[in-house]
């Protein structure tokens, strides 16, 4: 009694461990699926749990058996049973049970393997082609057959096939939508495959799922998953957006904003259809749910990334421009910000 009092006492600390570990960013789980593809791998990943369960309940029914019947008891120290070897039945017997286990759960495991694998084949028209690129640590979209590009924020329209060609600028990345399924190596200098489907309107967290740095676990991205016309209207806002400058700045601190911009900013990102590449675009900045695809999207937390982003995100590839730039241009930089919205 004395002994189980002890480990009574560690209760309450496994229990508090068990409740962690249920916590994490919201929407980041492969056990609440939201698409095709999630469903069915998350209903392989049950029929497996299922098997487990079944097999650890009747091993651990027997086991507790053998030792409750067969245990030592008083009288018998030296009492040595009948010692058996090789019983065919019964060897044959826990020899093709886990044949025919492992025959069920190869079965759907293996078609779905390759059903879920279906290389970004399909014909043109019935799906939307996009192009993922992993950078330390924020992620990339071009969506060629639109002539979009954009970052952070990934929309796609509900029910459609996506299909991804992922690659990365730097090490190697994964691309993963824990509600929409998936998990795809993004690695530099070649191309990986995955497709996804939504089939409810949201936003879903996605995340790198590959160790690549300082701020790996900070590596998150948002997809927006819209209705078919909310999709078109997005496209065609911001094609127009790339062609012009999006909503032009405004107020006074807002275009001068634009000057500081132009002069500190463009060598590394793009805006409209003018800018450098090593950033993320931000066309839409304006728009995004996030800074840095986690951060409070405010012009306080604006503030503080340009002043020093690695007090955000370590390791971040962003020069610190709190000795560069005053406290008044940093605040018309983040007035000009703001502006940059694609929607009319
Ligand atoms: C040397 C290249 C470089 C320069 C110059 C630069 N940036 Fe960045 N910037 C980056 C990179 C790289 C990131 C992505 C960091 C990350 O998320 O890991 C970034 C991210 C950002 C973000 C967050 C974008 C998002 O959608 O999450 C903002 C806002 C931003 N930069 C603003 C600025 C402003 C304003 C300036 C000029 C004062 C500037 N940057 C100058 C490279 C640069
Ligand atoms: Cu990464």
């Amino acid at each position: 009694m004395k002994k189980w009092r002890h480990t009574l006492k560690f209760l309450p600390l496994f229990l508090v461990a068990l409740m962690l570990s249920g916590c994490g960013k919201e929407g980041v789980s492969a056990l609440k699926p939201e698409g095709d593809v999630a469903k069915e791998q998350a209903s392989l990943m049950l029929v497996s749990l299922l098997i487990m369960v079944v097999v650890v309940l009747v091993v651990g029914f027997l086991f507790t058996y053998a030792i409750i019947k067969y245990r030592k008891r008083p009288g018998q120290e030296d009492y040595i049973p009948k010692q058996v070897e090789g019983n065919k039945k019964l060897e044959l017997t826990w020899t093709i049970i886990p044949i025919i286990l492992l025959c069920i759960l190869a079965v759907p495991t293996i078609t779905k393997t390759f059903a879920l694998s279906d290389n970004n084949a399909s014909k043109k028209s019935d799906v939307l082609k996009i192009k993922v690129t992993g950078h330390q640590f924020w992620w990339q979209f071009d969506y060629p057959d639109q002539k979009i590009t954009t970052a952070q924020d990934l929309y796609i329209p509900v029910g459609k096939k996506v299909e991804f060609d992922i690659t990365s600028k730097d090490l190697i990345h994964a691309f993963w939508v824990p509600a929409l399924g998936g998990k795809q190596d993004a690695n530099p200098g070649q191309t990986t495959h995955l497709w996804l489907k939504a089939d409810k309107e949201g936003t879903y967290k996605g995340r790198c799922a590959e160790l690549c740095g300082s701020s790996h676990a900070l590596m998150y991205f948002n997809v927006k998953a819209v209705s078919n016309d909310e999709f078109k209207n997005w496209v065609k806002d911001m094609k127009a957006g790339t062609k012009s400058s999006p909503n032009k700045p405004e107020t006074a601190s807002a275009k001068q904003g634009e000057e500081i911009f132009k002069n500190n900013c463009m060598s590394c990102h793009a805006v409209g259809d003018k800018g450098g590449q090593i950033g993320p675009n931000l066309t839409n900045f304006a728009d995004r749910e996030n800074i840095g695809g986690f951060e409070k999207h405010t012009k306080g937390e604006v503030k503080k990334w340009i002043k020093d982003p690695e007090s955000i995100k370590p390791g971040a590839k962003m020069p610190k421009f709190d000795k560069k730039l005053s406290d008044d241009q940093i605040n018309a930089l983040a007035d000009y910000l703001f502006t940059l919205s694609v929607k009319q």
